[in-house]
């Protein structure tokens, strides 16, 4: 790739969302967004292409999926990529082997186009010194993989197109050079989150999503459990918005698009200092909002003033990380609460009349019968109004150190994984490989229409896949968890 020659020009950048969306029941990809909005401000030109396709469901196999649907989309990125001076892809877990296609057909439209990879999967994998370079590695047409925020990153990745800066000054990023891989130094995290503009959503084309949208009031996490990535992604710190920054953005999501009902996307929204200043203006000026929210159970379970305003401010329903009803589980998993605190906590939002949404694991390492035993008559006597259960994923940085932790997988590559997918095609793509098994319907479907599911090699301190799905299968029957999710995106959608 060459710097190109005209510097006068208005540079041009085709950022690409990997995943695939039906569109029903989901929003525009909120990392595009941001990313998007940047590039706006220093007045360079942007268009994004998305993989919303609602048709992709009727596929009956994967290759009809591959050629009907994912085809078009290849080829449009390859059109445009002729008149791009940059292409920028997103790519979250599941996605990778998307991502790699779409830099392909990048290439192939334009051999002199800066393809350039970045977001959660792609920040977290090239953290560990085990998989550094790894993106590049598996593909030659990437040539640069962002770690970490992209604000700036990409700014500079444009100042390098025009010549005004060189590739190892800019910091967060792994590139190409002459066929050698190199890796610059991280970058600091922006300091004032305030300061970001607010996600463009004008990049869309929204008529094909839902009537929802992200906003997201903080940056981070402050906890720290084992089988979440959230601290790779964003180091130590935990940085907040203020309410006014908020609300300013919610107001003109309003006013300029029509979206009144939001998924509040904080890792936890209970821990966002002005949480109740938020609410109150929220009240205060008559917004009349819908919104959705994930909490710690012990961010809430002794604040009823908080809660009450919450509902009055429009919030509707509350997801809870529940993950085990075992308190030996808990605390191995790192999470930081007890059974005790989650009944309370339950009980209190389901008195106010919230949809209470909780979210299960099955299968971390150290579980047992009896422990999955405990968790599934837990969780039936909380009467949650939504189950989400989960086979056990392991973060990276337990895959890190899987000895440790007693994973035993087959294989160590990502290539395979594609979880963008309609669920009833997933288990197709249980490929050999630990992630694919992370779709929890996928599995029990599979088993439900007599499909075997194999072990494929893998284990976790010492308990075989095929035990795990079985203990999901009976928790979700024991629960009736199919599919009720969706019923809180059909809510917000709906205006
Ligand atoms: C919102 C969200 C979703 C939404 C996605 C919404 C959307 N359309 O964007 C939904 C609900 C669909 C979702 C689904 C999943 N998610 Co999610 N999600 C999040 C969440 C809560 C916020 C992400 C976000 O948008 N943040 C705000 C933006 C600004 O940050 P960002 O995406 O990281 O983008 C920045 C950088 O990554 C970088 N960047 C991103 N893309 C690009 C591209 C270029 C070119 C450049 C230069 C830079 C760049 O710059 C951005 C701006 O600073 C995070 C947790 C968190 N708080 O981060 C989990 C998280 C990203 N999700 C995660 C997971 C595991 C999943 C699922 C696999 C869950 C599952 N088992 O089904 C699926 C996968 C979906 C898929 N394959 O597409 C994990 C990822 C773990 C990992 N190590 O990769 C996270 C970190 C949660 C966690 N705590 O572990 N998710
Ligand atoms: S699971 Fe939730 S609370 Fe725990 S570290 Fe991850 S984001 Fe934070």
């Amino acid at each position: 790739m060459k710097n190109l020659e005209n510097k006068t020009k208005k540079r041009k950048v085709l950022l690409i969302d990997s995943a695939w969306k039906t569109g029903k029941f989901e929003a525009p990809s909120f990392s595009l967004g941001y990313i998007g909005a940047v590039l706006l401000q220093n007045d360079i030109n942007v268009e994004i292409i998305d993989f919303v396709s609602p048709e992709g469901e009727n596929a009956k196999t994967i290759s009809e999926f591959e050629r009907k649907y994912e085809q078009p989309f290849f080829d449009e990125i390859k059109q445009k990529a002729k008149h791009a001076d940059i292409v920028g892809i997103t790519c979250n877990y599941g996605c990778y082997p998307r991502a790699l296609k779409a830099a392909e057909s990048a290439k192939k439209g334009n051999k002199n186009t800066l393809v350039v990879i970045g977001g959660p999967f792609i920040s977290s994998i090239e953290h560990f010194s085990k998989w550094q370079g790894l993106t590049l590695k598996d593909s030659k047409a990437i040539d640069v993989s962002v770690r970490g925020e992209g604000e700036r990153t990409i700014i500079e990745l444009v100042d390098f197109i025009e010549g005004k800066i060189k590739l190892q000054e800019i910091k967060g990023i792994t590139y190409r050079n002459r066929g050698k891989i190199y890796k610059t130094q991280d970058r600091e995290l922006i300091e004032d989150i305030n300061k970001i503009p607010f996600p463009a959503w004008s990049l869309f084309d929204l008529k094909k999503y839902a009537k929802f949208m992200y906003v997201i009031a903080s940056r981070g996490c402050k906890y720290n459990c084992a089988f979440c990535d959230e601290k790779i992604l964003w180091g130590r710190s935990f940085r907040y918005r203020n309410v006014d920054n908020l609300i300013d953005e919610i107001k003109r999501n309003i006013s300029e698009f029509g979206i009144t009902s939001f998924s509040i996307e904080d890792s936890t929204l209970g821990a966002y200092p002005f949480i109740e200043e938020f609410c109150d203006k929220i009240i205060a000026e008559g917004l009349g909002i819908k919104w959705m929210a994930l909490c710690r159970v012990d961010e809430i379970c002794k604040k009823d003033v908080l809660l009450r305003k919450m509902k009055k401010a429009g919030c509707v329903s509350i997801e809870f990380g529940i993950e085990s009803g075992d308190n030996n589980m808990l605390n191995r998993m790192r999470k930081g609460t007890t059974t005790n605190k989650i009944k309370e906590a339950v009980k209190k939002s389901k008195n106010l009349g919230f949809i209470v949404q909780g979210s299960f694991i099955v299968g971390f390492p150290g579980e047992t019968e009896e422990s999955i035993e405990k968790t599934i008559k837990f969780a039936k006597k909380l009467k949650l109004d939504v189950y989400r259960w989960h086979i056990y994923q392991p973060s990276l940085r337990m895959l890190a150190e899987s000895d440790k932790w007693g994973i035993v997988m087959k294989d160590d590559s990502w290539r395979d994984i594609n979880l963008s997918l309609p669920n009833h095609l997933l288990t197709n793509s249980m490929s050999g490989h630990t992630f694919a098994l992370t779709e929890q319907h996928a599995a029990i479907r599979a088993e439900e229409n007599g499909e075997k599911v194999n072990d494929l090699g893998i284990s976790y301190c010492g308990i075989k896949l095929n035990r795990i799905y079985t203990w999901a299968q009976k928790a979700m029957k024991s629960t009736k968890a199919n599919n009720n999710e969706l019923m809180v995106y059909e809510i917000l959608a709906e205006n």
